[in-house]
């Protein structure tokens, strides 16, 4: 998120794509109808009627995966009516000129055809957005579970930059992310192709964390089979299962098949292709599950042994710190004791290391902290806060601490909820320190990108990642300085440039950060503060790219669906080549696409998203007596036109066909938020196996109140080409009366 929730108050105009937060975001959704109230315009673009588009001001119906072909149709307009901010694109911009040619091949007429809104529509969304100033957008899952779910996180920030609409307050692209501490946990690595703070899985990222978790190098090396291994990426939560199902695939992995699963923290259902992940879970020689509940997917299996459900404690019975959407941190404080036998999850983690033989590794930054404190015992998790802290330095959270996290979590009042700035002894900050927070008197960084206030107010430019001159020779720095600075555009702050750009270091400092750049500090933050009296980010100040040079699709495609209800657009805009070793997978993509006329056997688009009563799998909240008794039941949403062709009435039960060979049970809902070629399922159940009831598989007194078929027993195969993310918002099925 470049913005945050409040920031919403200044927007004129909030464009929401693929989101649905009157239903999953309660409580943005407040901001956002305050907003409206304040004057702004609300407009929803979801293949669904959904809840938040019956509070929109204006609501349009889109086929699902067809959101780029609906940007290049606005930005088709709004370039030939000159109506983009031009000296945005060329001051802050690389590649721009780009986006203009592939717009210019989207008539409005061709982008109507392929995403379904009529022509005038078009026209006067991209009117209207373009007039609004400052305008915000917001988007989340109905953008990302796609093939193309990276190129449509990418074109949305190109519509905004086109406009003007980046580093901005009431502007900005805005992800409402999704459980409370998602942020968190990409910020913590839960990805497998990256070390905290998105560090690479170079040698020299490697060698840095070697140092803030005070073990060797080389000791980290032998715990992988090689050090190639090592700096290759791992599976995905997505393509594990195909790591122990198909011998092809296991020459990915070091030639070695995976045998044991340790899940702690996912309900499992939640992936597509759930009848590949039930087969694969039954191969291991080892499944365990960490999990306060009895975990979703445990319910499926039907082995007799080396299965073990460990439990473990919730959020209320743990502490420590959790990022919300906006990159704010928030302490978060331990409610309760850990009931009966549960253990926190670090807990689980100390007793498998022990048992692996390292825990005194694995624990040694909590003692080296604890010490510097004057402690000879660890304190968890300020200790382990502070290692986080003080090694992440790619994004900037060297300036946090568990200090300053508690200070501001115990004065929630001293901060303003539309700003979130802080008065009293917290003036100057902001709540929860948005990253970047690069010292201990920086005060956070609310909206990215504003370059017209100081580095030390959260000003910033974009950030200079991938070199100072892009491959055809342009310049990708910044020709704007930050106020107070001593250079405009730069290169990451590093010790070897650190003189160039002004920043003024005496011996002793020079001998202190010597071989350092700003991301590999150890036991001083002095480049860094340095920088920052020189005014200037110590990531760079550089231009946004919108081609990157090193992918597939230098600029974001529009590419049809694997499996899409429009057979007949699929030769013009093709999927991408299958994509081997895809997180130790092989991919399929357009031979998947093209293998038949999917269209003809399964000729209904499958959609599928969430209830406001369940959380995720619905692991937890169909446990709760009162939240059961809300949402009770899964459910198909039919249109009733479909409905009375296929010979379906409401309330009947109907199979689902998916594109792999499965199907499920579920009770038929008519309803005209959904168009005629188009059914919806919440993702929220499980515990129904393609029409046979689980409920015996629970252990004695542990069943949820409710259970229903998991929509991803019928999700078709489908992967995002960049992070392997589920396709589970479009897919094919057919549908038959049961
Ligand atoms: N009550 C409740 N709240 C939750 C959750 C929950 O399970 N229950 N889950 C949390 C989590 S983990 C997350 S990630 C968030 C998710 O929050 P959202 O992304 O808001 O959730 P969804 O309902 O899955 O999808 C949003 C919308 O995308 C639309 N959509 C589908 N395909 C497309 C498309 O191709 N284009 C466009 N423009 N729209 C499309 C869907 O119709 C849907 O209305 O919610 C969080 N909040
Ligand atoms: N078809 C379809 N599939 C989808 C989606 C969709 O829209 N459509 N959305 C996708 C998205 S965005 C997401 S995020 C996933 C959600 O999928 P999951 O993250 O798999 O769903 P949850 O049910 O939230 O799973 C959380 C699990 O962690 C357990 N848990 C809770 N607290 C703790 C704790 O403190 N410690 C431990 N160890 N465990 C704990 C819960 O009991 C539960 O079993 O679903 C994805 N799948
Ligand atoms: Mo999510």
């Amino acid at each position: 998120m470049t913005n945050h929730i409040g920031d919403m108050m200044f927007s004129k105009y909030i464009f929401i794509i693929g989101a649905n937060p009157a239903v999953n975001h309660p409580v943005s959704m407040v901001h956002i109808l305050r907003a409206k109230e304040a004057g702004a315009k609300i407009v929803v673009v979801d293949p669904r009627f959904t809840k938040t588009g019956a509070k929109a001001d204006e609501y349009y119906r889109i086929r699902s995966g067809t959101d780029i072909a609906l940007i290049y149709g606005m930005l088709n307009h709004i370039i030939k009516n000159n109506l983009y901010d031009k000296k945005f694109l060329e001051d802050r911009v690389y590649g721009y000129e780009e986006i203009i040619k592939e717009a210019m091949r989207y008539t409005i007429e061709e982008s109507s055809n392929i995403t379904g809104i009529p022509v005038k529509d078009i026209i006067h969304i991209a009117e209207e957005m373009a007039a609004a100033k400052p305008a915000s957008l917001i988007w989340n899952q109905g953008l990302t579970q796609h093939t193309v779910g990276t190129s449509n996180t990418r074109i949305m920030p190109i519509l905004q930059m086109f406009l003007g609409n980046m580093g901005k307050n009431g502007g900005g692209v805005n992800i409402l992310r999704g459980h409370d501490n998602v942020q968190g946990s990409s910020d913590m690595a839960a990805n497998p192709d990256v070390l905290p703070g998105y560090y690479n899985l170079s040698e020299t990222s490697w060698r840095h964390f070697a140092k803030h978790w005070y073990v060797e190098y080389d000791w980290l090396v032998s715990r992988f089979k090689d050090k190639k291994m090592m700096e290759t990426k791992g599976y995905a939560h997505s393509t594990w299962k195909f790591g122990v199902l198909d011998e092809e695939n296991i020459q990915n992995n070091a030639g070695t098949k995976l045998r044991a699963l340790v899940v702690i923290g996912s309900g499992m259902t939640s992936v597509s292709l759930l009848d590949l992940q039930k087969k694969a879970m039954d191969k291991l020689d080892l499944v365990v599950f960490v999990d306060p509940y009895v975990n979703d997917l445990a319910i499926y299996s039907e082995r007799d042994d080396n299965l073990f459900l460990l439990p473990a404690a919730s959020q209320m019975e743990s502490s420590g710190s959790v990022a919300a959407t906006n990159r704010s941190y928030q302490w978060r404080s331990k409610v309760m004791e850990p009931l009966f036998e549960c253990k926190e999850d670090q807990e689980v983690l100390f007793e498998f290391a022990k048992r692996f033989g390292f825990l005194e590794e694995f624990q040694r930054s909590l003692y080296e902290n604890a010490k510097k404190e004057g402690r000879s015992e660890f304190i968890w998790p300020e200790d382990a806060t502070t290692e986080l802290t003080q090694s992440i330095r790619s994004i900037g959270l060297q300036g946090m601490s568990y200090k300053r996290l508690k200070a501001h979590q115990e004065n929630w009042h001293m901060f303003d909820k539309v700003t979130l700035e802080g008065k009293g002894p917290f003036k100057g900050e902001y709540y929860g320190l948005p990253w970047p927070c690069w010292s201990d008197k920086h005060p956070g960084t609310p909206v990215f990108y504003n370059d017209s206030i100081p580095v030390m107010r959260g000003g910033m430019g974009f950030r200079v990642n991938w070199g100072d001159v892009s491959p055809d020779g342009k310049s990708m720095f910044s020709p704007h300085r930050l106020p107070n600075a001593s250079v405009a555009g730069h290169s990451p702050v590093s010790a070897a440039n650190a003189e160039s750009l002004g920043i003024k270091l005496t011996k002793e400092e020079q001998k202190q950060v010597e071989g350092t750049t700003y991301a590999l500090g150890f036991g001083n933050n002095t480049l860094v503060e340095k920088a920052l009296e020189a005014g200037l980010c110590p990531y760079g100040n550089g231009k946004a790219r919108a081609v990157v040079w090193n992918w597939y699709d230098k600029i974001p495609l529009h590419r049809e669906p694997i499996h899409s209800v429009r057979g007949d657009l699929v030769d013009k805009y093709p999927q991408f080549p299958d994509k081997p070793n895809h997180y130790r997978a092989n991919i399929k993509y357009r031979s998947r696409q093209i293998e038949k006329d999917w269209v003809k056997e399964f000729p209904i688009n499958l959609l599928s998203g969430r209830l406001v009563a369940h959380m995720g799998t619905g692991t937890e909240t169909r446990s709760a007596k009162y939240l059961a008794e809300v949402e009770g039941e899964m459910f198909v949403e039919i249109h009733p036109d479909k409905a009375f062709e296929l010979g379906i009435k409401d309330g009947d039960m109907v199979w689902v066909y998916g594109t792999m060979d499965t199907r499920a049970l579920i009770k038929a809902k008519l309803s005209y938020r959904v168009d005629v070629n188009s059914v919806w399922m919440p993702q929220n159940f499980s515990g129904l196996e393609q029409g046979k009831n689980l409920l015996d598989k629970y252990p004695q007194g542990t069943a949820a109140y409710v259970i229903g078929e998991s929509a991803n027993m019928v999700s078709s195969y489908g992967y995002d080409y960049n992070t392997a993310c589920p396709e589970t918002k479009c897919g094919l099925c057919r549908i038959e009366k049961a």
